[in-house]
């Protein structure tokens, strides 16, 4: 694998096309993987690994299913794009609606960064006020307004934003920590004439998992309405994941925008934001908010899409996939009881945080308590027992509909190895 790293270094900054890739956060050299089959990866030299990560979130029924494979197979022979209308895109389009009561229009971009991008575009120009509060630890993809104690790879490489955002653009974006309705409240009084937008991760993923607390949601909902804050739920790691319709659904919360990605692209690169009509209406061409995009709603990439929501309807879905989550979630739990290695597993759903940490994690401040030095300890240690986990502590696993049972078993068996090898 080194060398295939210097290769790539040479060429590419870091030697990756995201930095989370590159392992900076748990050492070592990054994995080259060549193919995927269901739960398992294969790397460069034929080396195999359960596969916990999934691509970040969009193989929720695993790499390579047959009917999506065929879908993309069958579309490439017929054209990957034409930049002009489909019906797919209205195929699609239809099963988003028909998921999210919320969303009465949608509108295809290409990935979950241009979701988000388009979605604070659209609340800033409907509402006219520039303020945007965002919350401590959620990551929304890397537009110039959201690198403001963002999550993810921002967080795991532990920069404070990111060099190369104006001054003056950041300081249109407030921060609140997450599970905090006392510091939202206190802000939108503060500042709510000039903050127009409010953008969450309804379950937060990327400072690792963190559900939101009873009640927490609910009040960002009623303060937002208070303040005439246009509400945007990013559910680009959520939807179609932790419910057929999301957080919003589990919750039972409708934000006034949703923003999608990862799942609803099967694979393939795919975003959407959508919402009431009589916001997205004012997006180009029927409306003056504009947003464009060579590659939305490209045919390649809709089939993908539609046959993965499909699967994901085929009945008893999310109860193997939540049966397997708690497996998997309760075999960690005991591992590290076992090893007597101090650990928090946060999960809704099929996606969840192992946080190598005594406390509750709750929010940004007690995610970033957790021991990372343990976290890339266990990472490394799980590589050489064959399981691939994210390479952040502040990252999701995610289960997928080929992790079955004995390959969740072959997982925590893998663990309790490596907790009691790295308690020594
Ligand atoms: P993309 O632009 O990466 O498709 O989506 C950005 C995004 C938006 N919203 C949420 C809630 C997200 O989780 C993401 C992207 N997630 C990260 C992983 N935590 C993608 C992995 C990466 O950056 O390489």
């Amino acid at each position: 694998m080194e060398r295939r790293f210097a290769k790539a270094k040479a060429l590419m900054p870091g030697g990756v096309s995201s930095p989370v890739r590159a392992f900076q956060a748990v050492g070592g050299t990054p994995i080259f993987f060549e193919r995927g089959s269901g739960a398992l990866v294969y790397d460069a030299d034929g080396k195999e690994y359960v596969d916990f990560v999934g691509s970040w979130g969009p193989l929720i029924v695993g790499h390579c299913h047959p009917q999506v494979v065929e879908a993309i197979r069958d579309q490439a022979g017929k054209g990957t794009t034409f930049g002009a209308p489909t019906e797919l895109e209205t195929e699609l389009a239809r099963r988003i609606v028909d998921r999210f009561p919320a969303c009465e229009m949608v509108r295809f971009v290409s990935s979950g960064t241009e979701a988000t991008m388009s979605a604070i575009r659209l609340a800033r120009a409907a509402t006219g006020r520039p303020g945007l509060v965002k919350i401590e630890g959620c990551y929304h993809g890397h537009a110039d307004s959201l690198l403001v104690k963002a999550g993810s790879g921002v967080l795991t490489l532990g920069i404070p934003g990111s060099p190369g955002v104006p001054p003056d653009l950041a300081a249109l974006t407030h921060t609140v920590p997450f599970n905090d309705a006392e510091a939202l409240e206190r802000l939108l009084a503060e500042h709510g004439k000039s903050i127009g937008t409010l953008i969450v991760e309804p379950i937060a993923g990327n400072m690792g998992v963190v559900a939101p607390s009873p009640g927490w949601l609910q009040a960002v909902h009623d303060l937002t309405k208070k303040h005439d804050v246009v509400l945007i739920f990013d559910e680009v790691m959520t939807g179609f994941r932790v419910d057929r319709g999301g957080a919003q659904t589990l919750y039972g919360i409708a934000p006034d925008l949703s923003c999608f990605g990862k799942v609803v692209g099967g694979g393939l690169p795919v975003g959407a934001y959508g919402g009431r009509a009589s916001l997205m209406e004012q997006v180009a061409p029927s409306g003056p908010v504009y947003q464009a995009g060579t590659l939305s709603g490209n045919p390649l990439a809709m089939r993908a899409g539609i046959a993965t929501l499909d699967l994901l309807d085929e009945p008893g879905t999310y109860e193997a996939l939540e049966k397997a989550s708690a497996a998997l979630e309760a075999g960690l739990v005991a591992a590290a009881k076992a090893a007597g290695v101090p650990a928090v597993v946060n999960r809704v759903g099929s996606m969840l945080t192992a946080f190598f940490t005594e406390a509750p994690v709750t929010d940004y401040a007690s995610a970033t308590r957790a021991d990372t030095k343990r976290y890339a300890a266990f990472h490394r240690a799980m590589l050489e027992r064959g399981v691939y986990l994210a390479p952040s502590q502040f990252e999701a696993l995610f289960v997928s509909t080929a992790h079955d049972s004995p390959i969740i078993e072959r997982a925590v068996a893998a663990a309790r190895d490596a907790l009691q090898q790295i308690a020594r």
